[in-house]
This record gives C-alpha cells, sequence and structure tokens, in this order.
C-alpha cells in the first residue's frame, strides 16, 4: 500500500518500434488504472541493454516510450512515469537478487531461451538474469499488481518465488505481487504468420503495425494479412488469420467479438480488412497526434522526469534500505 492504495507496477523495454500488440494488449489498458491504484510505470532502459544497442538509436527510443506512455493517455501528474537507469536502487537490488535466484530456475525461462535462440552470438549473463532484475523493478516499489501478458507470467512466478525466498530470511521486507491481467488480455498475432504474436522484433516489418505507421501503411498491411480461402468472417480455431483481424477490431472499438463478427455480416474479406483498417487508423490518429505535440516540448519532457524520478527513487530507497539493514550492510553515513 501507498497512502490507502494498492501499488501498481508495469513497464516495457526501450527496445524496437512499439507495434499495435504493444497498445492494445498493454498500454492501452493501463490508462485510468491510476483511478483506483497507485501507478509506477517504467521505461526499462537497463533491461534493454541485454541485447547491442545503438547510443543514439537507443537515446531516441527510450525519449520516445515516456511520450508514448504520455500519449497514450498515462496522466504523469497521476502516475510516476520514470526511467529504470535513472533510480540506481533497481541495479543494486537486482544485484542483491542475483543472489537469491537459482541457476536452475534462470534456465527455465522460456524468454531467455527464445532470446538467446535469437541472439547466438551475444548470450550474456545479463541475458539470463533478467528476471532478477525485473522481480527487483516490481519489489522495490513493493507493488500488489503488475499488469503484464501473458507472455511475462513465467517471470512474474520467478519474481513472486524470490521474494518469498527473501522474505523466509527477512521477514516482511517484500510485497508479494499478483499479476493483473486484465478483462480479456488481447494478444495481437502476427499479420504475416497468425500463430506467431506480433513483435517489435519481428525481421518482416509487414506482420506488425508499429505505432507510428501512417494510415496508408497500415491500410496496405491490413490488406496484405495473411487469412484463408473460406471468406467466411468468424471466430475460429481454424481460422487464426481472421481471427486475429477480429481480435484486432474488437480491442481498437471496444466492441466484443460477437458484435465484431456482426459488424461484418455478409460482407467480404475485402471490406473486413478495411473495416478493420479503419478502426486501427481511428485508434492510432489521436495516440499519433498527442506524441508528436508532447515529444517536440522538451521543457515539459524534463519537468515530468525530474519530478518522477524523485518520486520513484523516494519509495525505491525506501525498500532497498529496509532490506540493506536487516541483511547486516553496514549503514551509509548521511
Ligand atoms: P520483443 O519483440 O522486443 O521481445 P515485444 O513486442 O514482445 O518485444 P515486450 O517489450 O516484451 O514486447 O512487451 C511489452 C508489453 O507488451 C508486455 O506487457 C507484453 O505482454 C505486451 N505485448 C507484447 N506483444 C504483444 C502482443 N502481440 N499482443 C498483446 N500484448 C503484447
Ligand atoms: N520483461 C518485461 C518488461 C519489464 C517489466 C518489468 C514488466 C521489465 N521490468 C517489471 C513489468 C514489471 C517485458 O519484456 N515486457
Amino acid at each position: 500500500m501507498l497512502g490507502d492504495k494498492k501499488v501498481l507496477y508495469s513497464g516495457m523495454q526501450a527496445t524496437g518500434n512499439l507495434t499495435l500488440g504493444n497498445y492494445l494488449g498493454a498500454l492501452k489498458n493501463w490508462v485510468n488504472l491510476n483511478e483506483e491504484y497507485e501507478c509506477f510505470f517504467g521505461v526499462m532502459d537497463l533491461h534493454s541493454i541485454t541485447v547491442r544497442q545503438n547510443p543514439a538509436e537507443f537515446r531516441k527510443r527510450a525519449k520516445s516510450l515516456l511520450a508514448l506512455y504520455i500519449a497514450a493517455g498515462l496522466d504523469p501528474e497521476k502516475n510516476c512515469i520514470y526511467y529504470q537507469s535513472h533510480v540506481s536502487a533497481h541495479a543494486e537490488l537486482g544485484w542483491i537478487l542475483d543472489c537469491f535466484t537459482y541457476m536452475g530456475e534462470l534456465n527455465r525461462m522460456t524468454q531467455f531461451k527464445d532470446k538467446s535462440a535469437k541472439h547466438a552470438d551475444n548470450v550474456n549473463a545479463g541475458l539470463f538474469t533478467y528476471p532478477a532484475l525485473m522481480a527487483a523493478d516490481i519489489l522495490l516499489y513493493q507493488a500488489d499488481y503488475v499488469p503484464v501478458g501473458r507472455d511475462q507470467q513465467q517471470h512474474l512466478e520467478i519474481t513472486r518465488d524470490i521474494a518469498e525466498r527473501v522474505n523466509a530470511i527477512y521477514e516482511g521486507v517484500f510485497t508479494i505481487p499478483e499479476g493483473y491481467y486484465g478483462k480479456r488480455g488481447a494478444k495481437i498475432m502476427s499479420l504475416q504468420d497468425p500463430t506467431k504474436k506480433m513483435s517489435k522484433s519481428d525481421e518482416n516489418p509487414n506482420g506488425s503495425i508499429y505505432l507510428m505507421d501512417d494510415p496508408d501503411t497500415i491500410v496496405r498491411k491490413i490488406k496484405r494479412a495473411v487469412t484463408d480461402s473460406d471468406n467466411s468472417i468468424r471466430y475460429s480455431e481454424d481460422k487464426p488469420g481472421v481471427s486475429n483481424l477480429l481480435d484486432i477490431y474488437s480491442a481498437a472499438t471496444g466492441k466484443s467479438i460477437q458484435e465484431s463478427e456482426k459488424d461484418f455480416e455478409g460482407k467480404g474479406y475485402g471490406d473486413f480488412k478495411l473495416g478493420v483498417a479503419e478502426s486501427v487508423v481511428d485508434v492510432l490518429k489521436p495516440l499519433q497526434d498527442n506524441y508528436n505535440r508532447i515529444i517536440n516540448d522538451k521543457a515539459y519532457l524534463e519537468e515530468i522526469i525530474k519530478k518522477n524520478d524523485d518520486k520513484a527513487r523516494y519509495v525505491a530507497n525506501k525498500t532497498l534500505r529496509k532490506l540493506r539493514k536487516k541483511m547486516g550492510f553496514t549503514d551509509i553515513p548521511r
């Protein structure tokens, strides 16, 4: 608890260009959570360096992600939006938690397996201990809830295990967090291969819609989306392409799947795709307008960063001090 509210924590890595999947599956659902919870959303730039980054691009991406959080509707006066690397407690607790995390546990992480296969030339120790740093992010803020997609569930489980392990020795240090999966966690699949999730690190740009894609690009990509030869617009396991487009339409418009199917009753795939593309353009247009305004307002962004960094540091350092003391580290003279 922080004040009289439960705490909610999440974040995204500042790598690649955000996709419609990131937006509909995560970011969009974070808006307004601050009414019920004390919310922290990090730009996870320390996690980003588990794969090599070009410095100029990395700087730009991190800033752009922060601006996107705001553009998507996270009010920075009501949500603590900040850069992970500005709060050194993350790296410090990350190290401590490395010492409470077992090799065997880390070996089981599917994200590690996937990413080490993808970056076979750079399977570094940071990629391996990624979950301990993620646990540090969450536990520093004593988070009760962590909204993430299903793909992050395993990382949340290990976070809980680590927290319980620490608490068993140093009583009451951490709040044990729970996943927060929302009403109907939309999982958006690749337009080119609807059995694979839409992902910002996909090499084929036609599989993903990026948040900054212009309307023509969106229409073109959706027109090319893989469907099937059956020509009926219904949600079904044996129709992954059509189901994915229905999922996108439903998440973009807020309509149920049934209502979405109804909207296209008696129509062909051409009209269907156009309708889906329009719903995506409508949802992205205000986001893009906001983003373009915010990213150019340097003074505003700087003010937000400073204020929120301070708040994040205050809360995180409090947890770190508590643990340091319990573990028997010597006091740091103030
Ligand atoms: P990468 O390709 O770099 O691994 P990613 O696109 O999978 O990245 P993450 O940074 O791992 O994205 O995820 C950020 C958030 O977006 C997470 O909460 C994740 O669950 C969510 N997310 C990512 N892709 C999708 C998707 N296709 N559908 C729904 N949610 C998604
Ligand atoms: N691993 C997450 C990003 C992430 C995160 C976190 C999410 C890093 N630290 C703490 C929630 C809470 C991802 O790849 N989506």
